[in-house]
């Protein structure tokens, strides 16, 4: 606990005054043990709950009030019968130590603090006896120790008083010996492999970590043994990521799928692997449900995602929550008070902040706008509805648009109502006053909410936002649509008026998210206005931008919640759109050199990632940076069928799952050894047996090597870059779990899935063409015709576009077409069911026309096949 002066006098004056020495065990009594000596305990003030404290024979230990009570039963015949300890205790032998604690018990009785041999014959290296009773007093002994024992127990023996006890403890301090040894991490096998495994048809590499120069045999092995591949590595020198003399291994060319295989080089085994076409099926749904998990102001069902994962809704104002109902400005800011419900929460914190939801809900709107566009995505099946575990299953809206409107009904609620100062601007952020402790359940949240003022950055993110809702819930709710139209458009227009308004640094009770330049955010928001309504003056804005052709990739991170101009870029090379067809050839142009650019870089890592091997490049999440540049890969292979960038995509995610310094996957849940104490007040497991870890799916921040929590910093001082991460709660700055990581996360697990066994692109059996006739205030007349380039007759056939906004398919003729949101499906009717090589079919439709930009797609299917469209 944190003492107050005046406490800390009292107990100074305690210590001085109640000082008798009855030191067992060598019991010698020395007066000095320097107040900077060495601390030898683990979380002695409670401050971080009860971790790692035991107990038996007592009930629960509770560190609420920041010290650590228990219950302690009446009537246990010795004093060991009940006990409250820590292990881990280093000690060396003839070292002088000072054990000091506070201690109370009602109604009193007789505590012996024994530090031992936890196992038997429990030998005593030193015992203290104290007297508790009703007012806290606290105890000091000074002994040295007869015995070295790097994992000595310090046990309170609490048992033997005839009456019950409540006793609690405080400030448990063993100070002196010699300082822990230097952290060195366990990093298992030297041979780094993606522990979750590989696509049969994808790149499949490892790096081994050795001394030796010249190359070295390697096998790979099936589950029983038997040496299936082998090879020879290849030396790559120190990599400067981790600062390890290391060798590569390329197995792509075998491709049979199996469970269970190994790697083996220099005498070292790999962790196990799957080579297997359905090896990321499940991380799709896993990564997409955490955001389930993070809701904020609905109570989150056991039903749906375990029972471990249920708690009461959060932020709505029950007691003692102060709620989200009707939050207030911070003081002199404004002078009303919002419904800012809802959302998501951030990451390990209760916060809520418009950049960092915003390009969450993006990058989950992103994943399903990408099942219009890419070929793989086969019409976005597998992200329909029912596909997650949500409320709203069943409601014949794909689930991930659900989950996202979860947090787009949040963020439109931050906009600042007609009528009031700055209208149409959005607030920066919203959250607690002052930090709380972890662990902390949201609706155990004491601490006032406060509205921080609105900002060019949040406003600007959700115009793009908004402007993307609104293209795409169009099919599904019109009205809902609308509004976020709207309210992007408002967005926009405050942007315009008010284009400097800057969130500040710094700040108490939340992460700033603090942004100076927004010019990529104006880019970004033109872009997806341009996108939705296709009106000339956010073309003629997003043209004018100086990102529209600067160079928008950088090499450490393509994008992020401060830096969002790649996503304009990415857009407007995805989604069908009216810009002048050598300016989208440019667009698309950059996107393919970015990626090349990333190729690059994975190829010059020894780790394979497509990220520079800088401490400078290993920043606050340094994961979502990894997997964002593997979406810039992935698009790539979208828009232009290369497998080169694909097996990018793909490679680059073998450093998440294992293929790393740290011989770690990031994802919990995901590979053999995989991270799961991340830095969060929900799933706070390792500070609260009672709590969960987080749930699988969940992405780690990943190696900084700047430090920026006191764990780490303390822990990985002088860490080489990849080697600056720790699996620990207290490491907020290495390990937070975080909206928009694990958004990043969905949309490559989506691409991921969608490629299967990851076999040869197939070559294009069909051409189309998509003509509009004829286009009038609400309508349209479209003539499809779908030629046959492959070299056998097809025999029935089903024809595959999407709209990408609110048009929809009114009448039809030579084919019967189904719409289902935006994607419009039309087969054959029975005469003309057979389309002979080099023959074509050629149907119509009318549709009405909304508000909505109406390009042509640039995606047309055949039997699910996609053919080359002009
Ligand atoms: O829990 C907070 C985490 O979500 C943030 O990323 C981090 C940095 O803003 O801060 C964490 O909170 C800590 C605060 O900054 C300092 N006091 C201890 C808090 C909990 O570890
Ligand atoms: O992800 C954010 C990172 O880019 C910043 O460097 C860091 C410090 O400002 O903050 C990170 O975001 C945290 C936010 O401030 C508070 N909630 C938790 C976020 C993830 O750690």
């Amino acid at each position: 606990m944190i003492l107050n002066r005046r406490r800390r006098s009292q107990l100074a004056l305690l210590a001085a005054t109640t000082l008798v020495l009855t030191g067992a065990g060598a019991g010698v009594a020395h007066a000095e043990v320097p107040p900077d000596a060495p601390e030898q305990l683990r979380n002695g003030d409670f401050s971080e709950g009860v971790s790692p404290w035991f107990s038996y024979g007592t009930g629960a230990l509770d560190a609420a009030d920041g010290r650590l009570c228990t219950t302690v039963p009446g009537g246990l015949a010795n004093p060991w019968d009940a006990g409250i300890g820590q292990d881990g205790v280093r000690l060396t032998a003839g070292a002088e130590y000072r054990l000091g604690f506070d201690v109370s018990a009602t109604p009193g009785t007789a505590v012996k603090a024994v530090l031992q041999l936890g196992s038997a014959p429990y030998t005593t290296y030193a015992s203290v006896d104290a007297t508790a009773g009703a007012q806290t007093q606290r105890v000091e002994r000074t002994f040295t120790v007869p015995d070295d024992n790097p994992n000595a127990q310090l046990v309170f023996q609490v048992g033997g008083a005839p009456a019950e006890q409540r006793l609690c403890l405080d400030d448990v301090s063993l100070r002196g010996g010699e300082p822990a040894p230097p952290y060195v991490p366990d990093t298992g096998p030297r041979v780094r492999v993606n522990q979750v495994g590989y696509l049969p048809g994808g790149p499949k590499n490892a790096t081994v970590v050795t001394e030796a120069t010249e190359p070295l045999t390697w096998q790979l092995r099936s589950a029983g043994g038997a040496v299936v591949a082998s090879g020879r590595s290849t030396p790559r020198g120190v990599d400067a990521a981790s600062g390890q003399r290391v060798q590569t291994i390329d197995f792509s060319s075998h491709r049979i799928p199996g469970t269970g295989y190994t790697l083996v080089a220099d005498g070292e085994t790999s962790h196990p692997f799957d080579i297997s076409g359905t090896l990321y099926d499940r991380l799709r749904a896993d990564s997409l449900q955490f955001f389930y998990a993070q809701r904020s102001g609905i109570a989150i069902d056991g039903d749906l995602i375990g029972a471990e994962y249920a708690r009461p809704a959060g932020h709505l104002g029950v007691a003692p929550n102060q709620g989200d109902t009707e939050v207030p400005c911070v003081p002199g800011t404004c002078d009303y008070s919002l419904d800012v419900r809802g959302g998501w929460y951030d990451a390990g914190d209760h916060g809520k902040y418009v950049v960092n939801g915003g390009i969450a809900a993006y990058q989950l709107l992103s994943t399903f706008e990408r099942t219009k566009t890419a070929e793989s995505a086969d019409g976005g099946a597998a992200l329909g509805d029912a596909t997650l575990r949500l409320p709203e299953r069943g409601n014949r809206v794909p689930d991930v648009l659900d989950e996202a409107r979860w947090e787009i009904e949040f963020l439109l609620r931050m906009q600042v109502p007609a009528g009031r100062p700055l209208a149409g601007m959005v607030h920066h952020k919203i959250h607690d006053r002052a930090w709380t402790g972890l662990p902390l359940a949201p609706q155990d949240d004491p601490q006032p909410r406060e509205l921080h003022p609105p900002s060019t950055a949040a406003t600007l993110n959700l115009a793009a936002v908004a402007a993307q809702c609104a293209r795409l819930f169009a099919p599904y709710d019109a009205a809902f649509a609308a509004r976020c139209g709207s309210a992007a458009k408002t967005a926009y227009a405050a942007a315009r008026a008010h284009p400097a308004v800057y969130a500040p640094a710094g700040g108490a009770g939340g992460g700033p998210y603090d942004d100076t330049d927004v010019t990529d955010e104006f880019y970004w928001a033109a872009v997806e206005l341009y996108l939705t309504f296709g009106e000339q003056r956010h073309r003629d804005d997003l043209t004018a931008s100086p990102h529209h052709t600067g160079d928008v990739f950088a090499p450490g991170g393509a994008f992020g919640w401060q830096a969002v101009a790649a996503l304009g870029r990415l857009d407007l090379a995805t989604v069908p759109n009216g810009l002048p067809a050598a300016d989208r050839a440019r667009v698309r142009a950059s996107v393919t050199a970015a990626a090349d650019a990333y190729l690059a870089a994975l190829r010059a890592q020894a780790y394979g990632l497509p990220f520079p091997g800088d401490a400078a490049s290993y920043v606050w999440g340094s994961n979502s940076n990894v997997v964002n540049n593997a979406i810039v890969l992935a698009t790539a292979f979208d828009l232009t069928r290369d497998a080169r960038y694909r097996d990018g995509a793909v490679q680059a995610v073998d450093y998440l799952f294992g293929r790393n310094a740290l011989n770690m996957s990031y994802v919990t849940g995901w590979g053999e050894r995989h991270a799961r104490n991340q830095h969060s007040r929900i799933f706070a497991h390792q500070l609260d047996p009672a709590s969960p870890n987080p749930p699988a799916g969940s992405l780690a921040g990943g190696p900084n090597a700047a430090l920026q929590d006191p764990y780490a910093a303390q822990l990985l001082k002088g860490c080489r870059p990849m080697f600056c991460y720790v699996d620990d709660i207290n490491s907020y700055a290495t390990n937070e779990v975080a909206i928009n990581w694990n958004s990043a996360l969905a949309w490559v697990a989506s691409f991921l899935a969608d490629q299967g066994p990851a076999d040869a692109v197939p070559a294009r059996g069909c051409s189309a063409t998509y003509d509009v006739h004829g286009s009038w205030p609400d309508g349209f007349n479209t003539q499809v015709t779908v030629r046959n380039t492959g070299s056998s007759a097809v025999n029935g056939w089903a024809v595959r576009f999407a709209f990408t906004g609110d048009q929809r398919v009114t009448r039809s003729w030579s084919a019967r077409l189904d719409q289902s949101g935006a994607t419009v499906t039309a087969r054959n009717l029975s005469y003309n069911a057979t389309i002979a090589p080099g023959g074509s079919v050629t149907f119509g439709l009318i549709g009405t026309a909304g508000a909505l930009a109406n390009p042509s797609p640039d995606l047309i299917t055949l039997n699910g096949a996609p053919c080359t469209v002009s």
